[in-house]
């Protein structure tokens, strides 16, 4: 097990909030839908894992180990250099390159330093790397490269059957946004370190909802990921598994669905033994895309539950929010 060093303490407490919505009772033996993709009946088991849990564990998903295994030791490799050469890779502006304990523009901070590029312009982030001593930044580049090429075609995948399963036509009509060279995807390097205080206080990543259409997300052995129950709220803790990936649905596919899939408040609570790294791809829509619910949810008379919106007005509005905000209430018709 490897254990990075820590990164320097905040002056800010990381207190988990309770939010009004969901409690934080802790549901150990809580069921996460696991999904053999090679199965016949797997968009069947999808549809229903979206609507029940807006989450699930994917297996079978084709995506080589030795891949995930690379990637996460260069980012390893890159979490370790000493806080003064990672530092210059913070950007001067926007949200790209590497960040320390800051999430997002309003004030919120975890227990977590990581690494946030933008797909279609992997230099974004990247070329702030270059600043820093890093070794092997061709070798890192071309791992982040290979490894978000086949996120995003799992990630499409997921989408092709969830389109299928739900009978709408083409099965692309949700997997073209990420595949659109337009599309506003973001892939994300998380690395929690142990975290000295031992309290369920400290918060890794606080509640939120992630407002793309999926995530795709893999971490290491450490636990720490908790997915609030769509039902009553509870936290479930999800028991890490480096070998498969997570579906996250987010925001812009509840609305799609017209509120049939539930995109699921998450957290990752900190761990005071060992470090957790995590890599997650968030499929997005292209900046001009409307987010509206698609024809074929609306049959039968059934009204949009929401008002109508771009995907740049939702990402606008999302960087004016608190992390544990509700932000789909502003887009919601009364
Ligand atoms: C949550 C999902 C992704 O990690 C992310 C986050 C983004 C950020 O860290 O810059 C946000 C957060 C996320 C939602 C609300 C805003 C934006 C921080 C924040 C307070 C990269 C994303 O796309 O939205």
């Amino acid at each position: 097990m490897v254990v990075l060093s820590k990164p320097s303490p905040l002056k800010q407490d990381f207190t988990i909030k309770t939010s009004k919505q969901h409690g934080n009772t802790c549901v150990v033996n809580g069921s996460i839908p696991v999904i053999d993709l090679s199965k016949s009946d797997a968009k069947t088991l999808l549809v229903n894992a979206c609507e029940e849990h807006g989450f699930f564990k994917v297996i079978n998903h084709g995506i080589p180990m030795d891949l995930m295994n690379k990637l996460e030791s260069e980012a390893v490799k890159f979490f370790k250099l000493p806080q003064s050469e990672k530092d210059k890779a913070a950007p001067a502006d926007g949200p790209f390159g590497y960040g320390n304990k800051k999430i997002g523009p309003n004030g919120d901070v975890g227990w977590i330093e990581y690494l946030l590029f933008n797909t279609n312009n992997l230099d974004s982030g990247f070329s702030k790397l270059l600043n820093s001593s890093n070794e092997t930044p061709e070798v890192f580049r071309s791992l982040l490269n290979n490894y978000i090429e086949l996120v995003k075609k799992l990630g499409c995948l997921v989408l092709e059957l969830l389109a299928d399963g739900l009978k709408i036509e083409p099965r692309n009509t949700l997997s073209r946004l990420l595949e659109d060279e337009e599309s506003d995807s973001f892939f994300r390097l998380n690395h929690y370190p142990p975290c000295p205080v031992n309290s369920r206080d400290v918060v890794g990543f606080g509640e939120h909802t992630d407002p793309q259409t999926i995530s795709v997300l893999r971490s290491n052995n450490t636990s720490g990921l908790e997915i609030a129950d769509i039902k009553n709220g509870s936290w479930i803790p999800v028991p890490s598994d480096q070998n498969s990936f997570f579906i996250i649905v987010g925001d812009s596919l509840q609305v799609m669905t017209n509120g049939r899939f539930k995109s699921v408040t998450h957290r990752v609570i900190q761990n005071s033994m060992k470090s957790r790294v995590s890599m997650i791809y968030f499929g997005g829509p292209p900046l001009r895309q409307n987010i509206a619910p698609l024809p074929a949810m609306l049959s039968r008379g059934k009204e949009s539950l929401y008002k109508e919106f771009t995907w740049s007005e939702y990402k606008k509005s999302a960087y004016k929010s608190r992390l544990a905000d509700n932000r789909l209430c502003n887009f919601e018709k009364q």
